[in-house]
Parts: C-alpha cells; sequence; structure tokens
C-alpha cells in the first residue's frame, strides 16, 4: 500500500470532471485501498480521487470512530434525495485549516459499485450523507468552498498560497 498525496486549494486540477470506472479491476481496487490509506493518514472520514490528482469515479468514507467501517463507493450515483436541506460544519484535506458551514440535502439514497464490482445502495444521513455530498461534489471538480461567498472564497485562497509557500 502507498500514502498518496492530497492536491491543495486553489490547484486547477480539483476542478477536473473524472470519468466513469470502465472495468472494475485489479488497479482500482490498489487505488481504493490506497485512498484508504490515505485517508486514514490524514485523518479524514472521506477522499474523492480527484484529490490524489486521479479522475476516475471513486470515493472511500469511513465515519466511524472505530475506523472499521471502511466504504468504497465506484460510479456512484444519488438515485434520491430528499427535500428537507440541513446545514452543516464542513471541512476538506484539500483546503486544510478551514471549516464552514454548507447547506446539503438531509438525507441521499446512493447507488453505486463495490469493490467486487456488485452494485449496491446505500441510505445516508447525518454526517455520512454531507460526506457522500461532499466527496460527490469533489468528482464533479467542486470543492465546498465554491458555496461560501466570493469575499470567503478570495481570503481562503489567499491563507492557502501563504500556506503553500510556508511549507
Ligand atoms: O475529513 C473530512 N471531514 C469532513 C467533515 C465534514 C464534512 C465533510 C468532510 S470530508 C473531509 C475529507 C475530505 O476532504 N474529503 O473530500
Ligand atoms: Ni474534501
Amino acid at each position: 500500500m502507498a500514502l498518496l498525496s492530497i492536491l491543495h486549494y486553489p490547484d486547477k486540477r480539483l476542478h477536473k470532471i473524472a470519468k466513469p470506472v470502465a472495468v472494475v479491476d485489479e488497479r482500482i481496487r490498489t487505488l481504493a485501498a490506497n485512498m484508504a490509506e490515505t485517508m486514514y493518514g490524514a485523518p479524514g472520514v472521506g477522499l474523492a480521487a480527484t484529490q490524489v490528482d486521479v479522475h476516475e469515479r471513486v470515493i472511500v468514507i469511513d465515519v466511524s470512530e472505530t475506523h472499521d467501517e471502511l466504504r468504497v463507493f465506484i460510479n456512484p450515483e444519488i438515485v434520491w434525495s430528499s427535500d428537507e436541506r440541513k446545514l452543516s460544519e464542513e471541512g476538506c484535506l484539500s483546503v486544510p485549516g478551514v471549516y464552514d458551514s454548507v447547506e446539503r440535502a438531509d438525507h441521499v439514497r446512493v447507488r453505486a459499485l463495490n469493490e467486487r464490482g456488485e452494485t449496491f445502495e446505500l441510505d445516508c444521513e447525518g454526517l455520512l450523507a454531507v460526506c457522500i455530498q461532499h466527496e460527490m461534489d469533489h468528482l464533479m471538480g467542486r470543492v465546498f468552498v465554491e458555496y461560501l461567498s466570493p469575499l470567503k472564497q478570495s481570503r481562503i485562497k489567499v491563507k492557502m498560497k501563504k500556506l503553500a509557500q510556508a511549507m
């Protein structure tokens, strides 16, 4: 397994649109395993392939406190979203140190392929619902800070550029 490096906002590659996975093979299973290792190491509760500069529709999530509920979503689709929406505080491994409120559907149903290429559906609420929507945004080239005001976005860009210089 290997730790992958995570792109940082405002890197242009975070805005690339991921392509569907054609075949769930060993290459995809290795990618998912390396993404999981990178997510746990960060530490984070989710990671989209876009963040490690792989532009294919692969997400890993583990919102458990015990870090033993890894879920891999390949070619995820939201098949239903609740009309009820909820504000919650988000952070992102690609925008370290920035946390702000984002409004999203409170409850979603997701259909995806697992690591064996089998279709599954999952009802998501709470942090899992927030996280799957946040990760699916990454696959579409969208970072959560783009939901914030233009003023906040420009301040975040300044902060990230200073951070990059310090590293
Ligand atoms: O680790 C993460 N925590 C988090 C908290 C609230 C809402 C979304 C997230 S996802 C984030 C990891 C990440 O950047 N995934 O893309
Ligand atoms: Ni993120």
